[in-house]
Parts: C-alpha cells; structure tokens; sequence
C-alpha cells in the first residue's frame, strides 16, 4: 500500500510503468522526438540503416560525400541530385504509419506537448496531428521559396516540375531556383525550432523514436527536459548522444540512453511500429487508436 502511494515519478521507469502512466493520466504534457525511423514503414528510407538506408543506397546521385545531397553550397552548384532524391520523396506519396497516428491520438487526449520531428515527410501532418503541436526542426517539403529573391511557393506549385524531372525555377524573377524549404546542411534552422526553449522545461516525458540522435543541435535536446521528467527510447538499435561537452557529468541527465546509472530512462529496442501497437495495447487505447487508423 505504501509503496503504491510512491508517485510513478519517483520510481526508475520502464516500458511497462510509462504505459501505465499515461493510461492513469500522469504524463500530461508528453514531447516526442523522432526521425526517420517512424517512417521507414511507409516505404521512406532512413539515411543511417546499413544496407537500406539512404546514405548505403547513393551510388545513383554520384556525389562527392553522402551529406551533399543535402549540402546548401553543394546545391547552388549542382541541384539535380536533390532533386532527383525529392522526386522519391515528394508529400503525397506515401501514408502515415501507427507511429504517426500515435501521435494524433495523444493529441486527440490532450496530452501531446508537441512533436519535434527531424523528418521532412509531413506525415505528421498526414495523420492530422495539428500545425501548431508540430515542429519540423529541419523544415518540410510544404512549402519552397525562391532561392534569389525569396518567393514563397506551395509544394503544389512545383510539384509537376519536380515529377517531370525538371528543376523548378521562380516565376517571378525567372533566375533563381525553388527549393523546398528543408533545412540543408550550412543552413539556419527553422524558426519554430526555438520553440524548445519553453516547451521542454515543462514536459513530464519525452518520447524519442526512430531517430539515431546524430544530428546536431537536434539531438542536444534531449537533455532539456526537467530533472525528474521520464525519457523513453523507442528505436530498433540503442542510441546517443556521444557529446561530452556541454555536459556536466557522465550521466547529466541520462543522455546515454543506455547507462545504467541513468535513474529516469526506459528504453524499448525493436521496431518502433511493433513496440507502439504494444504500448496503446498497455494504455488500453487499442479502440480508439484502431478507428484513428481505419479514418485515414
Ligand atoms: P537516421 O540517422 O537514419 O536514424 C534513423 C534511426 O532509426 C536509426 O537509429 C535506425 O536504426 C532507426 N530505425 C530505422 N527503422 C526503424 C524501425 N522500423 N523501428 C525503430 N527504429 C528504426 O535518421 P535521423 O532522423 O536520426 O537523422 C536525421 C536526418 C534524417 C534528418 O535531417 C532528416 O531530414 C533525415 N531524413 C528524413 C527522412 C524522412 O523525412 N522520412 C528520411 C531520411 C532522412
């Protein structure tokens, strides 16, 4: 009896004391991180995967070094390329996965802080997860913009260009090219980004998923959150951030996810789409997540 009077903060959490957490309503203000991995169900590769991810799979793209597909300076020099991988990826292409529609049904609960996914896919928005609860830190293919005079275009308005196998170039002053407005490498993040600095101070968990936290200043949000707030790693292999600066000890904040010092990390290694169907399972949410998914 005493022992269940203990608040679940207070004890080391796991996979199973999360889920049931967030059935009990303890967890009202829940941050999801993820990246690629979330989508790769839905036929998007990652980049990091061996074997399937994009960056194992560019021999097609003849670049100089995998990270110049998404090189600002590499770009203004050789944009087909990237436009050749954006024809793969273009939004409407592919559907939301459970993942994704989990985090519609933690909005739908009103215990959704906010997603801040590295993806570029809009699935988030696919699944009907609102704008405002949605932070595309490395940008979207929603929109473009020129990249000479500024002109902001909707991913509509290129989209034909793009598909044909055609650069898209401004309408408007004929000489720049349209470039979906995704974060590249040497570029400044996007503003919505910011929005960190007053939502993780106030989250009481953190989900992280499907994301190798090797992209920086992303991954460095993981130690944000308040001291006593539960982090839960959903990904198929163990992940960190292996940063030491910045960092006031070893484990300051656990952001080793796999230290067993760590006395507020619950982490659940496998597929992220099998272990989310576990965790509504556990939740108790299966009803309602089964009618999310069939609306689609
Ligand atoms: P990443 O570095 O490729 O890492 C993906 C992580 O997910 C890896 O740890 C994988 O092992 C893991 N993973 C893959 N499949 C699964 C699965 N089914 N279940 C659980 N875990 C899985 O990708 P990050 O997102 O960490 O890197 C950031 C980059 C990737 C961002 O800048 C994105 O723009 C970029 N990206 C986005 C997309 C997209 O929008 N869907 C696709 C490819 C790359």
């Amino acid at each position: 009896k005493q022992i269940s009077k203990i608040s679940i903060k207070a004890q080391v959490p796991t996979f199973e004391s999360i889920a049931r957490g967030i059935s009990k309503g303890e967890y009202k203000k829940i941050i999801i991180m993820c990246g690629a991995g979330i989508s790769v169900a839905s036929g998007i590769p990652d980049f990091r995967s061996p074997k399937t991810g994009l960056y194992a799979n560019l021999e097609k793209y003849n670049l100089p070094y995998p990270e110049a597909i998404f090189d600002i300076s590499y770009f203004a020099e050789k944009p087909e390329p990237f436009f050749t991988l954006a024809r793969e990826l273009y939004p409407g292409n592919f559907e939301p996965t459970p993942v994704h529609h989990f985090f519609k049904l933690l909005e739908k609960k009103n215990v959704l802080k906010r997603v801040y996914t590295q993806n570029i896919d809009t699935l988030e928005r696919c699944a009907g997860v609102s704008e405002n609860k949605i932070v595309e830190a490395h940008g979207s293919f929603a929109t473009a913009s020129c990249q000479n005079c500024g002109e902001e275009y909707k991913a509509i308005d290129i989209k034909s260009t793009i598909m044909s196998g055609k650069i898209p170039y401004c309408k408007y002053c004929e000489k720049g090219i349209v470039k979906p407005d995704i974060t590249f490498f040497g570029e400044q993040l996007a503003q919505k980004f910011w929005w960190h600095e007053s939502d993780f101070p106030k989250a009481d968990l953190l989900i992280v998923m499907g994301t190798s936290l090797q992209v920086e200043p992303f991954c460095d949000l993981i130690k944000n959150v308040p001291q006593n707030c539960h982090r839960l790693l959903i990904n198929n292999v163990e992940v960190a951030v292996n940063r030491s600066s910045g960092y006031r000890k070893k484990t300051d904040m656990g952001f080793k996810f796999n230290e067993k010092s760590n006395y507020r990390d619950a982490k659940k290694i496998g597929d992220c789409q099998k272990s989310i169907k576990e965790l509504v399972e556990l939740i108790g949410w299966n009803k309602e997540f089964k009618k999310l998914m069939k609306k689609k």
